[in-house]
């Protein structure tokens, strides 16, 4: 048989360590307690050590619960260093303090508008060829929009677009009239007449224009206009240009055509297709059965608005071109409703 002292010891030492632990209040008494029990010089240890001096059969039977107690106490030290860390998150977030046990929160990234992106496609691939990217006033003088395009007022060819004017007051009282300007072109006079050519621009930027919205017309929207100017410039320059320009944004294989079509601006007139890039020109819902799909509108630039810069027509001349970014990435993203891009909705914007 044991002597029952020292198993009596061991069960004293056990309780002792028991109710000490659960007064224990702070990290630092749990500390003092860990020492005291099961340190190098604590009670258990100490009891432990004089182990080797009982008989070999005491020696087992009172080592095995000397363990036992030592398992339970080390096992009641983790639960109660448990309990005092929880109880310290509780007290701190009542004080306010940060729960840093919560997941962190994931940072909404932000996307790139899909018109932006567009834009950015549109624009590399002019700036590539060595176009420079300038931008203009979204309101404009009728001058610019209309009458130094050869759009003089009473021209019938005004009704093509449909006009915001700005109610404003001349302090100068001469009659100039104000408006959102319709598309990107008057940028063509202002750079003119502050540049001496070779010129090469392409400008993007919201137009306005005083029509109801449908599937593929809003009534503010972006267009990129291009301008060229130099001596020598011809209409196979136009064609070249305009046909890397399809290549690079919808395809290596695609065709292009032109047929003739009337802006005061230009002389000839001309719109630009592409052979379809969805049914190879065969023939589908997107180019509507023709095999092609009309992608902007271009031309020389006429005599008379080179004129009215101050260029002699007879020297220079250039061509133009004005396409709408957002029809292009309805066509390529396979979008079926213009409405899509400014009513904002997290649904179509988050797919970008
Ligand atoms: C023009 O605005 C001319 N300034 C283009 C031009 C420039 C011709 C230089 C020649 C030389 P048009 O009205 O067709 O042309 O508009 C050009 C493009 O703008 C259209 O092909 C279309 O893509 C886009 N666009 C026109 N109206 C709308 C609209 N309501 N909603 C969305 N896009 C539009």
């Amino acid at each position: 048989m044991p002597k029952p002292s020292l198993l009596e010891q061991l069960n004293y030492i056990a309780k002792e360590a028991d109710s000490q632990l659960e007064s224990a209040a702070s990290e630092a008494d749990i500390e003092s307690w860990r020492v005291a029990y099961l340190g190098r010089q604590g009670r258990l240890t100490m009891l432990l050590r004089n182990l080797s001096s009982l008989p070999i059969d005491d020696r087992r039977v009172v080592g095995l619960e000397a363990n036992r107690v030592k398992k339970l106490l080390e096992e009641k030290l983790n639960g109660r260093q448990q309990a005092l860390k929880e109880a310290g998150y509780s007290r701190s977030l009542l004080e306010g303090g940060i729960d840093i046990t919560l997941p962190g929160r994931p940072m909404a990234i932000g996307r790139l508008h899909p018109t932006t992106r567009i834009l950015r496609e549109i624009l590399e691939a002019f700036t590539s060829m060595g176009f420079s990217v300038l931008e203009g006033p979204e309101v404009e003088w009728e001058h610019y929009n209309f009458d130094a395009l050869n759009i003089p007022s009473e021209h019938p060819a005004r009704d093509m677009w449909d006009t915001l004017w700005v109610d404003w007051a001349d302090p100068s009282s001469q009659e100039r009239n104000m408006l959102m300007r319709t598309h990107t072109s008057p940028m063509q006079a202002r750079v003119m007449e502050n540049n001496e050519p070779p010129i090469r621009v392409v400008v993007p930027g919201k137009c306005y224009r005083y029509e109801a919205s449908d599937a593929t017309h809003e009534w503010h929207f972006y267009q990129v206009e291009g301008l060229a100017v130099d001596t020598g410039i011809t209409f196979a320059d136009l064609k070249g240009t305009l046909y890397q320009f399809a290549k690079r944004i919808f395809g290596q294989d695609r065709q292009i055509r032109f047929r003739c079509d009337y802006f005061p601006f230009v002389e000839p007139g001309v719109d630009m297709s592409i052979d379809c890039f969805s049914c190879n020109g065969k023939g589908c819902r997107i180019c509507k059965e023709s095999g092609w799909i009309e992608i902007l509108g271009a031309g020389m630039v006429h005599p008379n608005v080179l004129q009215g810069v101050g260029y002699d027509p007879k020297k220079y001349t250039g061509f133009a071109f004005g396409m709408g970014p957002e029809r292009i990435a309805m066509l390529k993203y396979g979008i079926d409703d213009i409405r899509h891009f400014y009513t904002n909705d997290l649904r179509f914007l988050n797919q970008v």
